[in-house]
């Protein structure tokens, strides 16, 4: 038994532009997938916590939305999860992508993070992808606007510098008792990371605004006595021509959703999954207090 007075646990938040790497990172340092992940800006909806532990320490991971300039109500209460997830952490990373350019986006955030009075680190993600002399450059640039206390360059991908950050994090945290037991990975419900785990396929599967418009409900969550669990999931969409691209043609588009859904949520969840989608015309879901709650968005006005 490891004596309590030695643990120690803290929160650390990740933020950053969409597509920075902080839902991959988040995964990498727990060292299993938790968060979903796509090639697509703005994957993540709502903060996640990540659970990771390293020696004597258990990192709280806040995952958050990417942070952007806000148009819809969805966004608006995306942004507004971003920085409410970074309120009161033992220190925010700065998730920034070394290949993309830092840009206005970057910019916005730097603008917000000069005014927070949390510790601050600097992570350049990507360096299996980005230039060397490119990524000092980014990191001295961003040095001279803020105090970071550490500027750190791995790949979240590839996993180089992860297990160094890791242990940097875990040093860093204050003494306190752990929050979850040791085998608690995130604060997800499983309902929660099945209706996650549909919506990346929506981002893997599907084009331009689609993903954007659409959003995926856990209706129905039944373990069976056979060890397996029955899913029922419904995908709302604002438009019925949506709904027509979603289903494709005879079906085909929904089925591969649902197949691959299916496949990654038993590996997950670790028993057979039977999964029932359905795609439903909603037009105003976006304006829905209730789906805001079900995904843990606050309500914006
Ligand atoms: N080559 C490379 N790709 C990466 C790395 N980290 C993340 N990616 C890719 O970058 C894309 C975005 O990754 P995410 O983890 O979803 O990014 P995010 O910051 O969580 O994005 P939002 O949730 O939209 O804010 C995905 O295609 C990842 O596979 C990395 O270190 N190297
Ligand atoms: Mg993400």
């Amino acid at each position: 038994m490891m004596n309590l007075n030695e643990q120690q646990c803290g929160l650390v938040a990740l933020v950053g532009a969409p597509n920075a790497g902080k839902s991959t990172l988040v995964n990498a340092l727990v060292g299993q997938k938790i968060a979903i992940v796509s090639p697509k800006a703005q994957t993540t909806r709502t903060k996640l916590l990540g659970v990771a532990i390293e020696g004597e320490s258990q990192l709280l991971l806040v995952d958050t939305p990417g942070i952007f300039e806000p148009k819809r109500r969805l966004d608006r209460a995306m942004v507004q999860a971003a920085w409410g997830g970074a309120s009161g952490a033992d220190v925010i990373l700065l998730v920034v992508d070394g290949k993309g350019g830092l840009g206005p986006k970057v910019d916005l955030i730097m603008e917000a993070l000069a005014d927070r009075s949390e510790p601050k680190m600097l992570v350049l993600n990507k360096v299996d992808i980005a230039a060397k002399d490119r990524l000092l450059v980014h990191a001295q640039k961003l040095n001279e606007r803020l105090a970071f206390e550490e500027t750190w360059f791995i790949s979240a991908e590839t996993g180089d510098g992860v297990a160094e950050l890791k242990a940097a994090l875990a040093k860093r945290m204050p003494k306190s008792p752990w929050h979850f037991p040791e085998d608690q990975v995130s604060d997800a419900t499983d309902r929660m990371l099945a209706a996650e785990i549909t919506r990346e396929q929506l981002y893997l599967q599907l084009h331009a605004e689609l993903p954007y418009a659409s959003a995926v409900e856990t209706e129905r969550y039944k373990e069976r006595d056979d060890g397996s669990v029955e899913i029922h999931q419904q995908i709302l969409v604002q438009r019925p021509t949506q709904r027509a691209i979603i289903l494709g043609k005879g079906g085909a588009r929904l089925k591969e959703i649902g197949s691959r859904s299916r496949t990654e949520l038993a590996k997950l969840l670790g028993q057979p999954v039977h999964l029932y989608l359905h795609v439903k015309v909603k037009p105003d879901w976006e304006d829905d207090r209730g789906l805001y709650r079900d995904i843990g968005l606050d309500w914006v006005d």
